[in-house]
């Protein structure tokens, strides 16, 4: 099952964080299929499926070349028989009958449709399937629901939201960002994480990691940001987080499991004066629609002590499967456990302090990739 393979020179890990994973995919086709189904196992909380579907798209990312037959996948990790059928199906007849299926079944479509609204999940979206709802207007219209804070801004800003976060609203997000951060604490550093660090295109929010060296500044830096913006109403929605990180605390043991830093969920009010997309397009669109100058975009903010900033940086780079798979690493190859916190070497009983992403690696005794190269 989890066999390595040498293509052309190149060692397949099982790993994601063994294997380079750069943005320029060779079998969207099939990862797009794959990646239809991972969600439909992840609505029916199927985690075997969901588990199997992903990894065998997140290792068709990283081959150099177009999978035609399915013998070209012949000895690759994580190529089960159920990946294997629907592979064949498509290289051969084009399209997948299990993934269009799953396209035209009404529960995946509902909670598909449901879970884009901002602070709508699995939970919601299920009771509102079972109560018979099945458009976002009916939602709307149906008097007997009650919505939290944050899905009466996700309703509000939704038509914004659902459209993607484009690398030039990211850039603009990013300068009102560090405007805002260095008026309060002109050494804080701000790195942008997520997806862009990774090298894309287009996102569905901008992620940031904010720490200062030195001394323990960054405590009060989240809540004056938050002041200012509110005086400056450029802030749509937010939840703010308070920290409860313990330095004592091991590592997590779930690979999945959520942070204990400072964090705030955000919705933030970019002026499109402030994007700069490199084209005459916006201005067009701006002279057109004259009421509405912005677009609401999601930001999330994370302030990090800055002996935990490398794991913290490392931890929100993701992609999701590489994060999945490093810890995965760290946990069976290593006996260690790393989060977003830190590295615990189990075998000595030491934390391993790290200063960059490059040593955190090191420590694990990996070959460092690049941000780009963890699009797994
Ligand atoms: P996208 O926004 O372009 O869709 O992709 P992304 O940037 O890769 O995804 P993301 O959902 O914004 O998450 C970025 C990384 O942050 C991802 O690897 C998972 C990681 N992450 C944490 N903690 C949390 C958390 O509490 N919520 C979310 N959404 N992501 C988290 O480490
Ligand atoms: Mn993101
Ligand atoms: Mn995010």
């Amino acid at each position: 099952h989890s066999a390595t393979r040498d293509i052309g020179g190149i060692r397949i890990s099982p790993y994601a964080c063994q294997r380079r994973t750069t943005l320029k995919n060779y079998n969207q086709k099939l990862t797009d299929a794959f990646e239809i189904l991972v969600e439909n196992y992840e609505f029916n909380e199927n985690k075997e499926f969901c588990l199997a579907f992903g990894r065998a798209a997140s290792m068709l990312k990283c081959l150099p070349f177009t999978v035609v037959q399915v013998n070209d996948t012949e000895g690759l990790p994580w190529m089960g028989e159920q990946v294997k059928e629907i592979t064949e199906d498509i290289l051969e007849e084009g399209e997948s009958s299990k993934v269009k299926a799953v396209l035209n079944d009404e529960n995946y479509r509902s909670i598909k449709l449901f879970t884009s609204v901002f602070g709508v999940g699995l939970k919601t979206s299920d009771k509102w399937y079972k109560m018979g709802l099945r458009t976002l207007e009916e939602v709307k219209c149906n008097k007997n629901l009650t919505l939290t804070r944050m899905q009466k801004a996700g309703f509000l800003y939704y038509d914004d939201l659902i459209s993607s976060v484009s690398k030039a609203e990211a850039d603009a997000a990013t300068q009102i960002v560090q405007d805002t951060v260095w008026k309060i604490l002109p050494d804080a550093v701000v790195t942008l994480t997520g997806g862009f660090r990774r090298g894309k295109q287009a996102g569905h929010d901008v992620d940031f990691l904010i720490t200062v060296p030195g001394s323990r500044q960054e405590e009060e830096l989240l809540h004056t940001v938050i002041d200012i913006w509110k005086t400056q109403e450029l802030l749509l929605y937010y939840d703010l987080i308070e920290s409860t990180f313990e330095n004592t605390k091991l590592p997590s043991r779930k690979v999945d499991a959520l942070d204990h830093f400072q964090k705030c969920f955000a919705i933030l009010k970019v002026h499109k004066e402030r994007v700069n997309e490199g084209s005459a397009v916006q201005s067009k669109v701006f002279a057109e629609e004259e009421t509405k100058d912005w677009k609401a975009i999601r930001v999330d903010l994370v302030v990090t002590p800055f002996q935990h900033y490398a794991f913290a940086l490392l931890g929100w780079t993701g992609s999701r499967q590489f994060e999945r798979d490093l810890r995965r690493y760290a946990t069976h190859e290593k006996k260690m456990m790393l989060d977003n916190h830190a590295l615990y070497d189990k075998t000595k009983k030491i934390f391993l302090s790290a200063a960059n992403e490059e040593e955190i690696f090191s420590h694990l005794g990996l070959d460092y990739l690049e941000p780009w190269e963890r699009n797994a």
